[in-house]
């Protein structure tokens, strides 16, 4: 391939800013080094993250496995009829139908399983889990994934789907433009949920039902491993919420954690990741894109593109919602995480 010197000065200028930033981003690191590293650890997205967060150390402190953890943390935001984000309570697809998409990855031997545009199965991350214990596959999809999720005994809803569609389309104008003044948090999102054992063990998963009237059979980023959630049990594990063809297209969580294996804080891969993606990117940093991050030491944090994106964090001692740093001005989205 012939590059012109244009476009050679052009690479090489970004090239600079890349790694200036990098060197930027380890020196914040020492200002943030100190903040506590308690283990186990779990972050998660969003305050409805929190009951999760908590359902899960529970399980931890009592004694249950990493993937218990995070596979019954996820059943509380899925369970959550109120939800219009996660779980059947989801808003549906253009066809009025609510397609679900989750995975899980194990960080010990590198396990992971999905499943996409799942339909009527209360708990998508528990169809995700079983894809990566018994099956030798990682993705399972629409139909095949509903039929091994009912041959594997998990729980299946009935949905009406015109009553459904009737619903949403009538407070369609709602939804997309909800009051500025209203909870952010209620247009939001993807439970992206991720857990550092007493051991250092490493694990997470991600569930959502995706962008509201998407195109029957669209798929996010969510149930794509590398982009929803990445697990890296020698360093870390990130997640990722908002916009999915803003992170799918870059494989944002691959990418927090290769920021991380290259030295940075968790915080400082979720800001440098959005930073790229946003020199990269046609939108700049008009993307609705958010992250979560841990690391093996016990650190954590969390960025968005815009202001508003805030994510949970518990330990045996506490338990909170926190303020994720922006990278720019714009809001996450007048709707939410999920304007098209
Ligand atoms: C998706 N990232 O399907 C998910 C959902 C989400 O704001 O987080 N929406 O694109």
């Amino acid at each position: 391939m012939v590059m012109t010197r244009r476009k050679f000065v052009g690479r090489a200028a970004l090239a600079v800013a890349g790694s200036a930033a990098i060197q930027q981003a380890r020196s914040a690191e020492a200002i943030l080094e100190d903040k506590p590293r308690e283990i186990p650890l779990i972050v998660s997205t969003w305050p409805f993250g929190q009951p999760a967060n908590d359902a899960a150390i529970k399980i931890l402190l009592q004694g249950g496995s990493i993937l218990d953890a995070v596979e019954q943390g996820i059943w509380v935001t899925e369970s959550d009829a109120g939800n219009r984000s996660v779980g059947l309570g989801g808003l549906p697809n253009a066809a009025g139908v609510t397609q679900l998409d989750a995975c899980i990855m194990s960080g010990p031997g590198h396990q992971a399983g999905s499943v996409a545009a799942l339909e009527g199965i209360r708990h998508p991350i528990s169809a995700a889990r079983r894809v990566m214990e018994k099956t030798k596959h990682v993705l399972l999809v629409g139909e095949g994934a509903r039929i091994f999720a009912l041959e594997e005994g998990l729980e299946s809803v009935e949905i009406n789907s015109a009553e459904r569609y009737e619903a949403w389309r009538k407070n369609r104008a709602a939804q997309i433009r909800p009051k500025e003044t209203g909870d952010k948090s209620k247009n939001h999102d993807t439970i992206a949920l991720l857990v550092l054992a007493a051991n250092g063990d490493i694990a997470g998963g991600c569930s959502t039902s995706g962008l509201s009237g998407k195109l029957p059979g669209r798929v996010g980023d969510s149930p794509i491993i590398g982009s929803g959630l990445y697990v890296d049990n020698a360093v870390g594990a990130a997640g990722a919420t908002g916009i999915g063809e803003n992170v799918m297209r870059y494989c944002g969580s691959f990418l927090v954690v290769e920021y991380m294996r290259q030295g940075l804080h968790p915080q400082e891969a979720c800001l440098e990741t959005i930073r790229r993606i946003a020199r990269q990117d046609p939108k700049g940093t008009d993307l609705s894109i958010n992250f979560v991050a841990l690391d093996k030491k016990g650190r954590y944090g969390a960025a968005g593109s815009g202001p508003g994106f805030r994510f949970a964090v518990t330990t045996k001692s506490a338990s909170g919602v926190q303020a994720a740093p922006a990278v720019g001005k714009l809001v996450v989205g007048p709707a939410g995480g999920n304007r098209p």
